[in-house]
């Protein structure tokens, strides 16, 4: 083992002779300090626990099921497929091995820098012990230490690299569905949501565009004209998402099979040839995007997209999601052969059954494919959860290249240091209500792992969903960077306007919010990409006491609000606990602020309302209803402020599509109100954004005593 400390705050343990997995940045000085604890090596194995007082909480670990609090369950770090998002699911998609232990005193971070299987047991076997596996021995462990959780976020923040930053219009509203057929129907979505005045930022494209599921294909059947298509749809401020699917076709002259081979692109079988697995277009070769040459090459494909007017895609499938290979398929058939015939014994019958069933994703397929590391093959298994995060470094440095400026990027898989290159939808949810709390709790979480354009598909995926449902999940998702609304083949339609006028109504009215929020949403990830830390914070961060830690379905929303969305079916309102005083908003026209002291409070709240509450001493901007983000307006704001002693914000802004924020160049608007004693205000702008003309504040006292002023800035 060999401790080296990044700064006083952090220090680190290298085990044997850990992967270089590109997440973690800064200068190492090694040094004789001790490992506060032990961790076992047994077989090649590591294992350590921490003991939990009554009191400690645990948070972190990225997206997974559960609570924010992570004590209490199991969890596994290896990316994996799984649709369906069951209460006892212990594994997702993403491996975020980031997480802190609190306690009434101290907290302290960790972070284990390690590309393969962790496995965690937070009080789950044991109440007062939480275990950790590490499925091999050549791992970096960090400690980071930090005055509070907050603080440990940031620290960590300062080694991993900056977030990625979507262009604006990427905080706009995008339809979605697994199923949308052709250019016939694409268009007609976009007339539909014309005719109904409702916001589009975007349509996402599903497997469907494509001919035979082949990466960078564009079937010409279904769309013959789809340069033409993105480009109408785009002069109206509208574009288009596709997704592009981590398994290569194995197909003789399709070109990016061919190559794969020639350039030796891809992950081999322990005989030195392409490993073969079947995925959605049939059987396929896996990208090595372990090497940087295959990075490089595959990243350069997404010129067939932006060639034709592309500016966005998402990566599908890259845990690798694998539905069987060549071998368990013979092993099953052969089963089956066998069995024919015969009088079938019920658990030889079982043993068949699960042969078929369970083919998907098995365990083993990741031992027999390697990666090629500077001349090293690791198995898939080994460096497992690299494996999605690099496909996606690879079409963000491919993107970049390709147009000059910020794509719409995000992906299934994911891990930490994937956040530098795109974000994360959460994957194959279910129109399930549970899943609009799930949504919740993932947020924060996703946070601390530094990912911050993150969003889950609302009205859920799999399964149907209902207009009330769909509602509800917009109230919350209206504040998620990543607001897009999608669904599994075979579900009921779930656009906004597919449950009838009322519906389609309250959606618009939601909907309209979202683009009133884009100013302050947008102006949240410039801010989390220049100084870390926290957009979603949970109560227990920042207030103490039971009650705050208990309020796991209320959220902390920059330092300025708190949300507290509606997740049960049949609400008319919910029990809200407020840390301190704040003023409740409704988001009308002209937005009501209501004073509530702390405590609990009964708010009531309709599914064409939205909701939300400010904090003391706290102001947030808010711009008008828009069709697109195209046509915002950019020369006049509005201001809520709970004004009752002085009250400071900074609205940063860019030009939302260049790189230009990496250099600094953000302008920042600073508005601060003071209340004078005879009731009046003194308000102050100072403002280096350029289009930026006019703010019309509505400022509320801890009185309850309305307050309206335009000022020219
Ligand atoms: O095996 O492309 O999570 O969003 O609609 C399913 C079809 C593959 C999984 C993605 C989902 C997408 C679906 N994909």
């Amino acid at each position: 083992m060999k401790a080296f400390q990044m700064n006083e705050r952090i220090k680190g343990f290298e085990f044997g002779t850990p992967l270089e997995t590109g997440i973690i940045h800064g200068e190492k000085t090694y040094g004789q300090h001790a490992l506060p604890f032990e961790i076992d090596l047994e077989e090649g194995h590591g294992y350590l626990s921490f003991h939990l007082t009554e009191n400690d909480r645990v948070y972190g670990l990225g997206p997974n099921m559960g609570g924010i609090n992570k004590r209490g369950r199991r969890y596994e770090a290896y990316c994996t497929d799984d649709p369906l998002h069951h209460e006892d699911k212990v594994v997702l998609y993403g491996a975020h091995n980031f997480f802190m232990i609190e306690d009434d005193e101290v907290a302290t971070g960790y972070f284990i820098d390690f590309p393969s299987r962790i496995y965690y047991d937070i009080g789950f076997s044991d109440l007062d012990d939480f275990k950790i596996h590490i499925h091999g021995e050549d791992f970096t462990f960090y400690i980071i230490e930090g005055a509070s959780l907050k603080d440990i976020v940031h620290e960590f923040h300062k080694i991993i690299k900056k977030p990625y930053l979507p262009p604006r219009w990427g905080l706009g509203y995008f339809q979605s569905r697994w199923g949308y057929r052709d250019e016939a129907e694409i268009r007609e979505i976009h007339q539909t949501f014309k005719e109904y005045k409702l916001p589009l930022e975007g349509i996402y494209l599903d497997l469907d565009y494509m001919e035979d599921f082949k990466d960078f294909t564009i079937s010409k059947e279904r769309f013959p004209n789809f340069k033409e298509l993105v480009s109408d749809l785009k002069d109206e401020g509208v574009r288009l998402i596709p997704i592009i699917d981590a398994g290569v076709k194995i197909e003789k002259d399709y070109p990016v099979y061919e190559q794969g081979i020639a350039g030796d692109h891809f992950a081999k079988n322990a005989k030195g040839e392409p490993y073969i697995a079947a995925v959605w277009p049939g059987k396929v070769h896996f990208p090595d995007f372990l090497q940087e040459k295959t990075q490089d090459w595959f990243g350069e494909w997404y010129r067939a997209l932006t060639d034709l007017g592309i500016e966005g895609v998402w990566n599908d499938m890259n845990e690798p999601a694998i539905f069987y290979d060549e071998d368990s398929l013979d092993e099953a058939v052969t089963l089956a052969i066998e069995a024919k015939g015969k009088n079938l014994g019920v658990l030889d019958f079982f043993e068949l059954k699960d042969k078929f069933q369970n083919m998907g994703n098995k365990d083993e397929y990741y031992r027999r494919f390697f990666h090629n590391i500077d001349g090293t093959a690791y198995t898939n298994e080994a460096v497992h959860n690299q494996y999605g995060y690099l496909m996606t470094k690879s079409a963000s440095d491919g993107l970049r290249k390709l147009l000059d400026k910020r794509p719409l990027l995000i992906s299934r898989a994911s891990s930490i240091g994937m956040h530098a290159y795109g974000g994360i939808w959460t994957g194959d949810n279910s129109s399930w209500w549970s899943h609009i709390e799930l949504n919740l709790k993932m947020l924060p979480t996703l946070n601390m792992s530094g990912f911050y354009y993150v969003g889950a598909d609302t009205g859920g995926f799999g399964g149907n969903s209902s207009g009330e449902l769909l509602s509800r999940w917009m109230q919350l998702s209206v504040f998620t960077p990543l607001l897009r609304n999608h669904a599994a083949l075979g579900t009921n339609n779930q656009e906004p306007y597919a449950f009838g006028e009322e519906v389609a109504r309250i959606n618009r009215k939601l909907l309209g919010d979202r683009y009133r929020l884009i100013p302050y949403l947008y102006s949240e990830l410039l801010k989390r990409y220049h100084h870390g830390g926290l957009m979603f914070t949970p109560l227990s961060f920042e207030f103490f006491g039971q009650e705050a830690q208990d309020a796991e379905d209320q959220l902390l929303l920059g330092e300025e609000l708190m949300i507290a969305p509606i997740y049960k079916p049949n609400g008319k309102g919910r029990y809200v606990y407020l840390p301190e005083e704040m003023a409740l908003v409704d988001f009308k026209d002209q937005p009501e602020l209501t004073v509530l002291n702390p405590g609990v409070h009964y708010v009531s709240y309709d599914l064409d309302e939205l909701k939300f509450f400010l904090r003391r001493n706290k102001m947030m901007v808010y711009g008008e209803a828009s069709l697109n983000e195209k046509s915002m307006k950019k020369d006049s704001l509005n201001l809520l402020g709970f004004v009752d002693g002085e009250a400071t914000y900074t609205l940063y802004s860019d030009d939302g599509l260049s790189f230009d924020y990496e250099e600094g160049q953000v302008s920042r608007t600073k508005i601060q109100v003071t209340k004078k004693d005879n009731g009046d205000y003194k308000i102050s702008v100072e403002n280096n954004h350029i289009d930026l003309k006019t703010i019309t504040l509505t400022l509320v006292d801890a009185n309850g005593e309305i307050y309206n002023k335009e000022v020219r800035v």
